[in-house]
């Protein structure tokens, strides 16, 4: 009997290339065709087929409450009643971004958008216009959203400029990127000492989130701080994922390194389209209409997600909040790894807070290039074993788990199990 899922996945191809509005949600990497979701509540989302998962997909990110939280529909239903957009401002973004920067306050001034695509995209446009340079400098296997200048890869040799790494890409738009290795801060210096005065920024997953988790070296961050300042070139910290993740204040509140420019999405949005890229009042202002840079958009700030996002910040804001997500990411990550000592797996586990990655076939991932040796058939094997017994994971090996405040003890416990149960039956043959 075909699924549900199976079926509307027929039809969405027909209509929608990939039959997905994101590539990532076709499942290529793991293979199998997509389930569709219909509902979802708390740690849980059930598919067209009525079957219940525990969720560590969390829409990437934005779910760190858990599905359908209270607060959050409240103020959604409460702002709809009132209309749902106006092309004007609104008392919520203004309350929204006095609420966004005392909770991170390198966010002088910031703007809303609506995708971190557009968040990044900005921020690097303003950094160009405020150090009158024009390359920018990204890490190989950091992704910070689909703009052109930001689908590239590294070139061959070293200190050489980058490659368009999707078509469409001009070689002219790749030129100006500068493609540096994460963790690996003499290859940052590398391209500074030769091409220094040129760069306008350098922009950064503070964690990586993309490669899966990979945590910053200890002075990585702070390295990246003195020689932009050094040289004039201005630090973005990409914090979409880490935003309101890995604490109120973000990575940059975490690991105590200021940037100059901070992008922030997903969570900010309570599930809605909502993004931002804020920082330093003096660089914030050359934005139109006030400076030179120009930026705008339709249902920039739009008040449902507004709404949302305020709800989304004041509840996390609340006392304890990142003791429980420590608690819950360790639990689940001191479990995951008990297995993988029980049964001799040649795997490994990163974890920041409340986000994590299980690479197979490797036994530690500091870099993008370790990572990149990882098992992915492995993980695919993993991924549909899992998701028999009822767990939920992101569809690809490079993605990180999220943890939200909702998942229980026993979800968490129950994820350990499935993975043991899975491992046992996997060394039997
Ligand atoms: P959006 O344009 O998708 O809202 O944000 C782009 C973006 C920017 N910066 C970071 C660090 C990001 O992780 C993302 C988007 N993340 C992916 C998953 N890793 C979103 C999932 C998808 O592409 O469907």
């Amino acid at each position: 009997m075909k699924s549900q899922s199976k079926k509307f996945f027929t039809r969405a191809e027909k209509k929608i290339p990939g039959g997905v509005n994101s590539p990532v949600r076709a499942w290529k990497s793991v293979g199998g065709s997509p389930l569709f979701i219909s509902r979802a509540k708390g740690s849980h989302v059930f598919d067209a087929d009525n079957k219940e998962y525990i969720d560590y997909v969390g829409s990437w990110g934005p779910m760190i409450l858990g599905h359908a939280n209270a607060n959050i529909l409240r103020e959604i239903h409460r702002s709809a009643a009132n209309g749902t957009s106006f092309g004007a401002p609104t008392l919520g973004e203004v309350e929204l971004a006095e609420l966004v920067s005392q909770c991170v306050p390198s966010i002088e001034k910031l703007r809303l958008v609506s995708s971190g695509t557009e968040a990044t995209m900005s921020a690097i446009r303003l950094a160009r216009a405020f150090t009158h340079r024009s390359k920018l400098m990204k890490f190989d296997g950091c992704y910070h959203g689909h703009s052109d200048g930001l689908l590239v890869k590294a070139g061959s040799g070293v200190a050489t400029l980058s490659l368009p790494d999707s078509a469409g890409v001009p070689a002219s738009v790749a030129r100006e990127t500068l493609t540096a290795r994460y963790n690996d801060l003499p290859s940052v210096q590398k391209l500074f000492d030769r091409y220094d005065k040129q760069i306008a920024a350098v922009i950064v997953e503070p964690v990586c989130g993309n490669m899966g988790v990979i945590p910053p070296d200890q002075n990585f961050l702070a390295g990246l701080r003195k020689i932009t300042a050094r040289s004039g070139a201005l630090l973005i910290f990409d914090e979409v994922i880490t935003g309101f993740r890995l604490a109120l204040g973000g990575a940059q509140e975490r690991y105590k390194v200021k940037p100059d420019l901070t992008c922030l999405g997903k969570i900010l949005g309570g599930g809605l389209p909502l993004a931002a890229f804020g920082g330093r009042r003096r660089i914030m202002d050359l934005l139109a209409p006030l400076g030179p840079v120009y930026q705008a958009g339709t249902l920039s700030g739009n008040p449902l997600a507004v709404a949302a996002g305020a709800a989304m910040v004041r509840q996390l804001a609340r006392h304890g909040t990142y003791e429980a997500l420590e608690a819950k990411g360790r639990r689940l990550a001191d479990g995951l790894n008990s297995v993988i000592r029980k049964h001799a797996m040649r795997a490994t586990i990163n974890r920041v807070g409340s986000i994590l990655t299980l690479f197979f076939g490797v036994d530690s991932v500091a870099s993008v290039d370790d990572a990149r040796r990882c098992d992915r058939q492995q993980f695919a094997n993993f991924f549909h074993a899992m998701l028999k017994r009822g767990i939920y994971l992101p569809p690809a090996p490079f993605e990180a788990w999220f943890i939200s405040l909702a998942h229980s003890n026993a979800d968490l416990d129950r994820t350990i199990s499935a993975f043991d149960d899975w491992a046992g039956r996997s060394e039997r043959g």
